[in-house]
């Protein structure tokens, strides 16, 4: 088998910038077609319900069913798939939730009034926290079909104390994954129907006599369903647009390189378009990741796709030192960023952009793909540098609460008065100086 050409830089050679630049390049084309066949279907699931729902179903997915609510999977047919698949995969969906569980009633912010002040007048101030009422979460029902994610995406909604969520996920002539099945019954997943793409976004965004209305709509999908995603935003809420996984990896030469060349096929064989960099201040190390990649991609099932995510993506950078190293990660601001070092808290403090940072040669990010507890649904394509991971504060919402006394409405009425007028907006005006007390 022949090596696989990844990219080899070197932040000491003149071309740099332009070669990392191209490293970096990735662009999310808006394909038209897609955005109008999009546009179709959101429009007719609006004006026609559930009898569109139907219709794309069977044309889309090729599963032909009486009625939306036929489509439905009941409680007891999750339960009846966990029961069915095998103890050791029971067993490891429990564990990886009750760990993704206990770590995200950590980011809980309690419901209710979170704070409040009071002005010495009497004036009250404060925050309130109320979770969602009711949130969808797409599972994609192809190549992408991740049990994990079923985990990732409910159980923050549920920490978070969401009552109802609608789980939708595509089951291309009926087939059903078990495992994404079982994991819905673990998540705690209220109610779950076997509708995808597009027009399970848009049942999900307007409401179908079956399917119920959501505030807010999370989970990754293909081109349809973001291209869905994104138009339905505004009338609900939804978590992100996720691109192409991502991970970069910042070495010190202490790993074993097999283990980070396997760390960068994890992410590669997610996807062709999937991106794994090595930042690595050894070029004598990075020689034997090279090796290490060359030796090991024969043995895994999914090569091709890991040949040409690495060929086309991937990148193994040579560094002046850690601290450059470390410059340049913020600079890509990655998904998921390894810090494999003998002195990861060393590294730590000059690393500020990444979706999660992992430290340490034994964490790898298949562990917190899967069970250590952080949620894997990341900012990806350098949306790091402004979002975060997905979270228990993304199912919650925050009410501002105002109380004025009788006294704070003659302290805070002539201010208002003043810059009501200076707005020309007389009511607004009015409104405070109404409340105020005549001298006389
Ligand atoms: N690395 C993916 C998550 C995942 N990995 C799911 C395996 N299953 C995006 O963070
Ligand atoms: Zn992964």
């Amino acid at each position: 088998m022949p090596p696989v050409a990844v990219r080899h830089l070197n932040t000491a050679s003149a071309d740099f910038e332009t070669e990392f630049k191209r490293v970096l390049h990735w662009s999310a084309e808006t394909d038209h077609a897609i955005e109008e066949r999009v546009a179709a279907i959101l429009a007719d699931v609006q004006a026609r319900g559930d009898a569109a729902v139907l219709e794309y179903t069977a044309r889309f997915d090729g599963l032909e069913a009486p009625s939306v609510a036929a489509l439905e999977l009941t409680r007891e047919e999750l339960k009846a798939a966990f029961d069915a698949i095998t103890p050791a995969q029971r067993s490891a969906l429990e564990a990886a939730a009750r760990r993704v569980r206990a770590y995200h009633e950590r980011q809980l912010q309690a419901c209710g009034l979170s704070w409040s002040y009071r002005d010495e007048d009497g004036t009250l101030l404060g925050q309130k926290v109320t979770p969602l009422d009711r949130v969808g979460i797409y599972v994609p029902g192809g190549k992408a079909a991740y049990p994990s994610s079923v985990l990732m995406n409910a159980i923050p909604a549920h920490v978070a104390g969401v009552p109802e969520i609608i789980m939708v996920v595509p089951t291309p002539r009926g087939e059903k994954n078990p495992l994404v099945l079982a994991a819905a019954y673990v998540a705690g997943v209220s109610r779950a129907f076997t509708i995808g793409g597009a027009q399970a976004v848009g049942a999900l965004a307007h409401g179908t006599a079956t399917v119920p209305r959501v505030d807010k709509i999370t989970g990754p999908g293909n081109a349809y369903v973001a291209s869905a995603k994104r138009r339905v935003f505004g009338q609900v809420g939804i978590d992100m647009i996720a691109g192409p996984s991502e991970i970069l990896v910042l070495a010190d030469g202490t790993t074993p390189p097999d283990w980070v060349a396997m760390d960068l096929f994890s992410q590669a064989e997610h996807d062709e378009l999937a991106q794994s960099i090595l930042l690595c201040p050894d070029a004598g190390y990075i020689a034997q990741v090279q090796a290490a990649i060359d030796r090991l991609i024969e043995g895994m099932p999914r090569r091709d796709v890991i040949r040409a995510s690495l060929e086309g993506r991937g990148a193994l950078i040579l560094t002046k030192d850690m601290e450059e190293a470390c410059a340049i990660s913020n600079r890509i601001a990655p998904e998921h960023l390894e810090v494999s070092s003998a002195e990861p808290h060393r590294w730590e403090p000059l690393l500020r952009h990444a979706g999660a940072i992992f430290l340490g040669a034994y964490t790898s990010e298949s562990l917190g793909d899967y069970c250590a507890g952080p949620n894997h649904v990341l900012p990806t394509s350098g949306t790091a540098r402004f979002s975060s991971p997905l979270g228990v504060y993304d199912f919650q919402k925050r009410s501002s609460l105002i109380e004025v006394s009788e006294a704070g409405a003659q302290q805070l009425g002539p201010i208002a008065a003043e810059l009501a007028y200076g707005e020309g907006l007389q009511a607004h005006a009015q409104a405070a100086e109404f409340r105020l007390k005549r001298a006389d």
